[in-house]
């Protein structure tokens, strides 16, 4: 059924976030969706182990120098591990500087993707080997891109669909608006998730929105807004699987909110104790989303210590290899700062160029 069969009640999220696993590892049921398989679980489960360590090495970077700077995204590792399991092999990610996590859970190369952020090119893998966009800074325009992927491909016959994450507080951008509303109106097969980590730097979710939920601005564009615990692996990816597979059918967009918590600064530059009270950060570290898996599979007997000791090790290879890799210094040709801006450059572009070239070959006169 296409979201213009369904009536406005049938667009509204429900009452409570959908979770499949509650906080303390034990499956609930009625929440319209089965567990997600077991391969699926511990897939989810060692995804989410590799994110985190690849985020505590990023940042570990960041204090050697060899980062410009991290935005991590731990705490958040359920929506993007859990999101970007559901995205098929045709499907495209359009990711945000927090989303470094849901890219490493996608393929991409964990160096190649710190490239941008170590202060080396733009974008430090191929979009379209890995069917991911650029990491974008300024908020929501990836939105946009996204829809324009999609929409692109619907014209062409294509069954792909695009995931695009924002934040909370991207929504309240106009180039969020204008996506919500080209692809509701157009169609177009794309799952806007929102991971609401409460804050949009210093300012918190209540100075944002008025909003009942994230979730309930689908409504106003003619959408399916629906609200899951962002903490809960298996409900992330068992609702964003159902929202692409409707868009891949043809049946329109939705949004998903995803409610989670930024656990450390918004980046390395960051002070969040400035702003965030100490108790609110301490009870969210009691709904780990890595612990609340990893009970699961416990208790359910399908992790034991060998299992957790081979992902670990796993991890912990990734994190070694990463370090090896940014130990060295970037070397770019400044002149390459001119390339790839316009398919012609402009007089004033050019102008730049020469202007960097003469003062350049006069610092090097002086050494
Ligand atoms: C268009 C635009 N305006 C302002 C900024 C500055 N800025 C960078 S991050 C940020 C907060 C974003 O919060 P949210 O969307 O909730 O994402 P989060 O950082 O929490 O993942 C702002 C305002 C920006 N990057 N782009």
């Amino acid at each position: 059924m296409t979201a213009t069969e369904l009536n406005p009640q049938q667009l509204l999220p429900g009452g409570t976030p959908i979770r499949l696993v509650d906080e303390s590892g034990t499956p609930v049921e009625g929440a319209g969706f089965g567990l997600p398989t077991s391969d699926v679980l511990l897939g989810l489960h060692r995804s989410m182990v590799i994110g985190r360590r690849f985020d505590r090495q990023a940042t570990a970077l960041t204090k050697q120098g060899r980062l410009a700077v991290y935005p991590s995204s731990s705490g958040q590792e359920a929506c993007q591990v859990g999101a970007v399991h559901a995205v098929g092999s045709r499907d495209w990610l359009f990711p945000t500087y927090r989303d470094s996590v849901a890219l490493v859970t996608h393929g991409v190369p964990p160096v190649e993707v710190l490239e941008l952020l170590r202060g080396g090119r733009h974008c430090g893998y191929d979009p379209y080997r890995y069917r991911a966009g650029p990491q974008c800074t300024p908020l929501a325009t990836n939105a946009l891109h996204a829809v324009g992927l999609a929409h692109a491909a619907r014209l062409r016959g294509d069954d792909a669909a695009a995931l695009v994450f924002v934040g909370d507080g991207a929504t309240s951008e106009g180039d969020a608006h204008e996506a919500f509303n080209f692809a509701a109106v157009w169609g177009a097969p794309v799952v806007f998730f929102v991971q609401n980590n409460q804050w949009a730097i210093s300012v918190p979710l209540a100075k944002q929105s008025k909003a009942p939920t994230l979730a309930h601005k689908a409504v106003g564009y003619g959408m399916p807004g629906h609200h899951v615990d962002g903490n809960d692996a298996a409900a992330v990816y068992a609702v964003t699987a159902r929202a692409l597979s409707e868009a891949r059918a043809g049946n329109g967009p939705s949004l998903v909110e995803g409610t989670t918590y930024r656990m450390d600064a918004h980046t390395n530059a960051d002070d969040a104790t400035r702003y965030r009270p100490g108790d609110e950060v301490r009870a969210w570290h009691e709904r780990d989303p890595l612990d609340r898996l990893t009970a699961l599979l416990r208790e359910s007997g399908l992790l034991d210590e060998t299992s957790t000791a081979a992902v670990d090790e796993e991890a912990e290879g990734l994190a070694a290899d990463v370090r090896a890799q940014l130990g060295t210094d970037v070397h770019i040709d400044p002149d390459e700062l001119f390339a790839h801006v316009y398919a012609e450059p402009t007089a004033g572009l050019r102008e730049q160029a020469n202007l960097l070239a003469e003062e350049l070959a006069s610092e090097q006169k002086e050494v």
